[in-house]
């Protein structure tokens, strides 16, 4: 992260408990969410990646907060800003380029790209394209936990543009009747596109929409990774404790524009700069730095082993095969069953 200052500056001085490397691991897997989407931005300005590219830069505190709070059995469903989700639920970064490259070796075939990533091994639920289309795939997938007697949360992600959408009020609506396993995660970045919430939605405090439901609900600081995770793991406790769905509303902001077509017209670059003083890699680091926690050999380490991750991935997806023409119908439609 260039520019950043180390105030400790003296390697070997950090703090080794299990505690301090824990959160270290948070700072870590947010690097390699931020540093994945730099290399999707170059490779896609290269004309490597096409179609449609949303990414997710200044949001990372979320995804890294809320997934350290899952087990591996839990289910997470996620929208088109996925790439981070999955990364940090376990999909390899070259899986997820090949993807993006339109690869064979890529976690969907190369046939769903940046928005539909879709990862059966790891519970991992997509990349889900229509605003708020993730909700009600969650309550059907912890509807199903609940009904086979299974203790499992689904996390689900979606923007605050999905509060807007039906979908949102009869997932909601269910989840608390039925009492779901459901962790709602609403990443508010403030913005739909270039609709800003309150041109959009009369009531702007969505925990209180959820609340509404009856579900436990409250707002977080969603530029704070440690506040995210506190908060994701109560909520966590709450559902295997059988208290039915939880809602959380992460306040966060996304640095770069909705997608790679945004003229940016609608926020002024003012705007932009107040938030990314407030970046969420930033904020832990200098946390860690000015506790002892984290010292310049730490972070060299951790930026040399993010960095050669990224490149063996870019490696990864350009030495793979695109789909040969003649199998591009395979999966469209499931093959029959033989009496
Ligand atoms: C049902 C539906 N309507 C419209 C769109 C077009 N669209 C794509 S992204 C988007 C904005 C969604 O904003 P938000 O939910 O806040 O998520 P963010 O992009 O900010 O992460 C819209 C309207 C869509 N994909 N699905
Ligand atoms: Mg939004």
């Amino acid at each position: 992260m260039a520019g950043y200052r180390s105030k400790t500056g003296t390697a070997g001085a950090a703090d080794r408990s299990p505690e301090a490397g824990r959160r270290r691991e948070l700072l870590r897997e947010m690097l390699r969410v931020r540093r994945l989407e730099e290399r999707c931005v170059e490779l896609y300005s290269e004309a490597k990646i096409r179609g449609f590219l949303h990414v997710y830069i200044g949001e990372e505190a979320v995804a890294a907060g809320v997934m350290s709070a899952l087990a591996p059995e839990d289910a997470v469903v996620a929208t088109y800003r996925e790439h981070g989700h999955a990364l940090l639920r376990g999909v390899p970064a070259g899986a997820i380029l090949a993807e993006m490259y339109g690869k064979v070796e890529g976690c969907c075939r190369g046939r769903g790209g940046s928005m539909h990533l879709f990862d059966a091994d790891t519970r991992f639920y997509g990349g889900n394209a229509i605003v708020a289309g993730g909700l009600p795939l969650a309550v059907g997938l912890a509807l199903a936990d609940k009904l086979s007697g299974r203790s499992r949360v689904t996390a689900c992600f979606f923007g605050e543009g999905a509060a807007a959408e039906g979908e949102f009020h009869e997932s909601l609506n269910l989840a608390a009747l039925w009492n779901l396993p459901v962790l709602f995660c609403c990443e508010n970045n403030l913005y739909a596109m270039g609709t800003a919430l309150a041109r959009s939605q009369s009531q702007t405090d969505l925990a209180l929409k959820a609340a509404s439901y009856e579900i436990p609900s409250w707002a977080v600081d969603g530029m704070d990774v440690l506040e995210v995770e506190g908060a994701a793991r109560r909520a966590a406790d709450g559902i295997r404790g059988g208290s039915g769905p939880h809602f959380l509303e992460l306040r966060t902001y996304r640095f770069r524009a909705h997608s790679m077509f945004d003229p940016e017209r609608y926020r002024d670059k003012a705007e932009v700069a107040r938030w990314t003083e407030r970046d969420p890699l930033l904020l832990l680091r200098t946390l860690l730095e000015s506790s002892g926690q984290l010292d310049a050999a730490d972070w060299e380490a951790m930026e040399r082993e993010v960095d050669a991750e990224m490149a063996e991935a870019v490696r990864f997806a350009e030495a793979g095969t695109p789909e040969p023409a003649d199998q591009l119908l395979r999966f469209v439609y499931s093959t029959p069953v033989q009496p």
